[in-house]
């Protein structure tokens, strides 16, 4: 073997056997995706599909960074069109079985891209929404940060992502970098493989300059692996830079052109246009030059790729950004084609690329052979790269109370009521230290200010403050709680997606909540699906909500957004009316979030494994109601019909065995003294008027879709929910009232098999008190009275 030391790097690695190693993990790239198309009969006539191009321009940086620079503690974020890149490589580590190699895109299979759930090997980050992979390392390693300022230093981890030219295009990413949460990571490396093709076609002009002096100005360290070693040989020689020159200004679409030609065809192309003494230095090249000259890039050389890596890693106190010059397409047919995005090599192409390698169709699916260097150097990789099995003890600390005995005499908001039980759980041994808040720009408006004063801000140094604010002591250093973003709803999402994976990531369980205006809550949908697919655990706020915000206008108000926490999968969308019903609700989050990291769960219903969405606002409403309904009901029951969705606020059972015609009235969150005011004149008319509190509509939708789908699996008749049955007993018309669009709750008729009319937002709303909003919009107590008599009249 012959080991060459890579000076910078001083990592030892022989060329030949990385190079043998690049080229099967190019053949199984290309196979893997080459076997879903032409070796699988879907028997559906849609296209599989699969990505090629994409992955190959990834071949060398990948086989570089898993073979001779990864370290077992270090995280990877993989473009997503390169999956098949990082399968192959997992498979010739040994980490993945032979059979997933024919599974790419198959149900059960190998994903498209590259996903934490799904996939049978681990992956450290998904993706697939171009720029969100990208920027979630970032986020991770800033999570890290917390974690070592506050539980101790974890092994170091270097957090990477691997990013397409073309994902620079969103503006998430230069949000992520903007954020000054994200400053002065220095374990952060983003790999960016410039081939200078997107989906559609070559990236007009040369954009690089400019991207790297927005990275710069955000205070990345940027770096290039440009130049092969062949092309900078030339360049150090006479007249050499003027070859550099004429490249360096070259547009992408005529570099570009110059694939898929013949040597002396790209000669032509290449001196066209380019000043005499460039022509003249390429005159004294040989026959095959500049054509293999002018492709020969850093991001398909080794020993560049580690360099840069090297000095990536010296870089100790700010991101790094490689730009690693690629082909896409590198080593096949379709390189640096224009239209090869989503080209598909033809079989008899690669059975010449089988071939060309030596194998046979007996062989090609082999691993390296184990008795050959090759093999040897990936069985030394794969223990390099084994993680040891995360500690448990951390997890077990974490317990959260059933609730914090909130008190709630006066009138109330559930803002309030919100800030008020994050201070009181900051308190519990077992629950504060844990917690960690984050707002972009609104911590203080949406009352995490109790919560910053008792705990202070996260700043990685001790920060000295400037003014003293008897009101709001905004203290940061390494010991705060909350991390402040800028105005950035994506980046919070983001960071609440890390800091919800911190106990797989950083080996510490974490109890994430975030805070968000509820409109600004689609501002950052994205990032909140992204992190939840991830399989992240946080609480998000959305405060303050709906037209109840009424004199801030329709810009502000949202109408739509609990139909994405119902329909969002992975999230449990809640929106209480009561503070106390907040209380147990959030207690109960909590609980369910501290279990995913293995600790105690006592009330949280084991089929929530994933976020939870608390729908607040800043109307303080009487709290009377529901200390009648305790008194009523008692705590344990009226809880753990709070926790499943719904209770009776106020039950009519009396009036209705009276022979008073039944009615429910079903309201949610900040509009229940409306719905109450319109029970109570709806029995002054002898109407039976039930009002139930729906505490999640999400709750009970599930537990009726659960039912159906029960039923339909089985072929059996479905029985209505536990949940629905214990606040709906009687068959009657329903009425639902919700500061949201009416469709939130009008599944309700169906459900319960009755006459329904909803109530609710389906315009924007504009400024104006709350009663003038409720009254333009149906949702003031003279229309819930009308739509009620509606109700009963479609019987
Ligand atoms: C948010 C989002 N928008 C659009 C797409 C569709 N899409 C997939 S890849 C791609 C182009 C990616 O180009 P680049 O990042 O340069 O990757 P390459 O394939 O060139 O390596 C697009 C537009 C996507 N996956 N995600
Ligand atoms: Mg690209």
């Amino acid at each position: 073997m012959e080991i060459v030391t890579n000076s910078p790097s001083g990592t030892s690695y022989d060329p030949a056997v990385l190079d043998e190693i690049q080229h099967r993990v190019l053949w199984l790239a290309t196979r893997i995706v080459d076997a879903a198309n032409h070796d699988r009969d879907t028997g559906d006539g849609v296209k599989v599909g699969g990505h090629q191009a994409s992955s190959a321009s990834l071949v060398t940086v990948m086989t570089a960074l898993y073979f001779a620079h990864l370290d077992a503690p270090d995280r990877v974020s993989v473009k997503p069109h390169a999956s098949p890149v990082f399968h192959a490589i997992q498979y010739l580590l040994g980490n993945l079985d032979r059979s997933y190699l024919t599974t790419l895109r198959a149900f059960g299979g190998l994903q498209s891209y590259p996903s934490r759930t799904k996939d049978p090997d681990a992956v450290d980050f998904s993706t697939g929404s171009v720029g969100l992979g990208a920027a979630a390392p970032l986020f991770a390693a800033a999570t890290r940060r917390y974690v070592d300022a506050h539980f101790g230093a974890r092994p170091r981890s270097r957090f990477i992502a691997l990013i397409g030219d073309a994902e620079l295009d969103e503006g998430n990413i230069w949000e992520a970098v903007a954020d000054p949460a994200t400053d002065g990571l220095g374990d952060v490396l983003w790999i960016i493989d410039v081939n200078r093709q997107s989906l559609d076609r070559v990236v007009p002009g040369v954009r690089i300059a400019q991207w790297e002096q927005q990275f710069s100005a955000a205070g990345c360290h940027v770096v290039e692996a440009k130049y092969g070693r062949a092309l900078q040989a030339a360049f150090a020689r006479p007249g050499g830079e003027a070859l550099r020159a004429w490249i360096d200004a070259m547009p992408n679409e005529h570099y570009q052109s110059l694939f898929g030609l013949d040597a002396a065809a790209v000669r032509e192309r290449f001196l066209d246009g380019a000043p005499a003494e460039v022509g003249s230095f390429c005159a004294g090249l040989g026959d095959d030059d500049p054509a293999s000259l002018v492709k020969d890039l850093a991001g398909h050389d080794i020993g560049s790729l580690l360099d840069a890596f090297a000095q990536c890693d010296a870089e100790k106190d700010r991101p790094s950004v490689l730009f690693a010059y690629t082909i896409k397409g590198w080593g096949l047919p379709i390189a640096g084609n224009p239209r090869n995005h989503s080209a598909l090599l033809t079989p008899a192409q690669v059975d010449q690329m089988r071939s060309r390698l030596g194998l046979t169709a007996a062989t090609e699916w082999d691993r390296l052979d184990p008795m050959k260097h090759a093999g040897q150097w990936a069985a030394a990789r794969r223990e390099h790269l084994a993680r040891s099995p995360r500690a448990a003890a951390a997890a077990a600390a974490v317990s959260v109370p059933d609730s914090t005995g909130l008190r709630a005499a006066r009138p109330i908001s559930t803002q309030e009521a919100f800030g008020r039980i994050l201070v009181d759980l900051s308190r519990a041994e077992s629950v504060g230290p844990y917690l960690v808040t984050t707002a972009p720009d609104v911590a203080t408006s949406t009352n995490l200010a109790g919560f910053i004063n008792r705990t202070g801000v996260f700043s990685p140094v001790p920060r000295r403050a400037w003014s003293e604010d008897p009101v709001l002591k905004w203290a940061e250093g390494p010991d705060g709680q909350h991390i402040e973003l800028g105005i950035s709803e994506m980046n919070l999402f983001l960071l609440l997606g890390q800091l919800g994976l911190a106990s797989d990531l950083s080996d510490q369980p974490l109890l994430p909540v975030g805070t968000v205006y509820d409109p600004f809550v689609l501002r950052g949908l994205d990032a909140f699906i992204y992190s939840v697919y991830s399989g992240a655990r946080f609480i998000v706020a959305g405060t303050p909500s709906g037209v109840t915000l009424a004199p801030e206008g329709g810009a502000h108000q949202s109408t739509i957004t609990p139909s994405v926490g119902i329909e969002l999968p992975n999230v449990t969308f809640i929106e209480p009316a009561y503070a106390i019903a907040l209380d147990w609700l959030l207690c109960g989050a909590l609980q369910s979030v501290a279990a995913s990291s293995g600790s105690r769960l006592p009330g949280a219903e084991p089929t929530e494994t994933g976020s939870y969405y608390f729908r607040l606002t800043t109307r303080g409403i009487d709290q009377q109601p529901f200390q009648a309904a305790r008194d009523r009901m008692g705590d344990a029951i009226l809880r753990r019909q709070v926790l499943a969705g719904g209770y009776r606020l106020v039950d009519a059972a009396d009036a209705v065995a009276a022979g008073a015609p039944p009615v429910y009235l079903v309201g949610c969150g900040a509009v229940l003294p409306e719905v109450l005011a319109a029970a109570a004149e709806l029995a002054d008319e002898g109407i039976a008027a039930t009002v139930v509190d729906v505490t999640s509509p999400d709750r009970l939708y599930r537990a009726w879709q659960r039912t159906l789908r029960q039923g339909v699996r089985t072929a059996t008749a479905p029985s209505i929910a536990g949940a629905l049955r214990s606040a709906f007993s009687d068959r009657a018309p329903v009425v639902t009232v919700h500061d949201a669009a009416s469709h939130t709750m009008s599944w309700l008729g169906s459900a319960l098999g009755v006459p329904a009319v909803s109530l609710g937002v389906d315009s924007f709303g504009q400024s104006g008190t709350v009663a003038d909003l409720y009254r333009a919009h149906d949702l003031d107590p003279g229309s819930i009275v009308n739509a009620a008599l509606a109700a009963l009249s479609l019987r």
